[in-house]
């Protein structure tokens, strides 16, 4: 099966901005400079552990983890995988698989985390929206087609450019896992044709690309303008999770599109069937004075 991810000829770590992280002088520098900002163990590993583990729970209750491993693990029962089928029907199971996930109270909660809320105020200077369509990116093994192609969030998440993605491995993501990697510097090309970037044609084999294995509790964030891609998960057995939210000032134009669930396989009343009927995290954006546009 072939990769999706465009091969990269250079490869160096990412810079690690922890030194700078009350900075926002040096944090704005270093995003332009870059298209994006790494804080190594930046989050509390158990905070990370837990929205974790409760996915980890429903796989295992959706049948796609090993028995007699500790899910914590995650290792898949041999031979199966679950994701999307292209150019057929979204196979049922895996709507109920992935709603399951976005239900989670816990999932849902993760994006508001205050270390990542603050971060984001000081590195915006405004009050900060997080768009409630919270992605959980789950990668089986070998599945080389589903690795993600290159691209600029802008292209799906529209409203203002000035949106930041936040990226958190769930869990430590070894090299043979795979994660993320950044064109770096290509936040300053602007917007490109899409097609152009996932088809790699725009990217070269003088791209320098930024990577390095992730430890549990890091954070990766960048701009919507800078292209990014996912690496291949060439483990024998062993899914690798992480999540994305994005988050731009309140007072920015956003597309309705990232008010409703990612995929749209079930809408927020029925995600929220379990929850407390007076739960504050329910259509918290409801609230909020939002300039909110329709783009499609
Ligand atoms: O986790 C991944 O594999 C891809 C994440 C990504 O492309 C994104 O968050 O925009």
């Amino acid at each position: 099966m072939a990769s999706r991810a465009r091969e990269m000829r250079i490869v160096e770590t990412f810079v690690d901005c922890n030194d700078v992280l009350g900075d926002q002088v040096q944090l704005r520098s270093r995003a332009a400079e870059n298209g994006y900002l790494y804080f190594p163990r930046l989050l509390p590993v158990e905070d990370v552990l837990t929205v974790r583990h409760e996915i980890l729970q429903v796989a295992d209750c959706h049948g796609l983890l090993r028995e007699g491993i500790d899910i914590d693990k995650g290792i898949r029962k041999e031979g199966v995988y679950i994701d999307l089928e292209y150019d057929k029907p979204t196979p049922p199971e895996l709507k109920r698989f992935y709603n399951d996930i976005l239900s989670l109270h816990s999932f849902n909660a993760f994006p508001h985390h205050a270390i990542v809320m603050d971060l984001l105020e000081l590195l915006l200077a405004e009050s900060t929206f997080v768009h409630p369509r919270h992605i959980c990116h789950v990668l089986f093994p070998g599945r080389f087609d589903h690795t993600t192609e290159p691209h600029q969030d802008f292209h799906p998440v529209r409203g203002t450019r000035d949106t930041w993605t936040v990226w958190v491995p769930l869990g430590n993501i070894e090299s043979d896992l795979g994660g993320v990697a950044i064109a770096r510097g290509s936040n300053q090309l602007g917007y490109l044709d899409n097609e152009f970037v996932t088809s790699g044609q725009l990217l070269d084999d003088k791209t320098v690309w930024h990577w390095n294995p992730f430890s549990c509790g890091d954070v990766l964030m960048f701009h919507s303008l800078t292209i990014h891609q996912g690496r291949d998960n060439v483990t024998d057995d062993t899914i690798r999770l992480s999540t994305s939210a994005r988050y731009q000032a309140i007072s920015e134009p956003v597309d309705a599109a990232a008010l409703t669930p990612h995929w749209g396989w079930a809408d927020w009343e029925e995600l929220y069937a379990d929850w407390e009927r007076d739960d504050p995290l329910k259509y918290y954006w409801r609230s909020l004075d939002l300039n909110t546009q329709t783009y499609r």
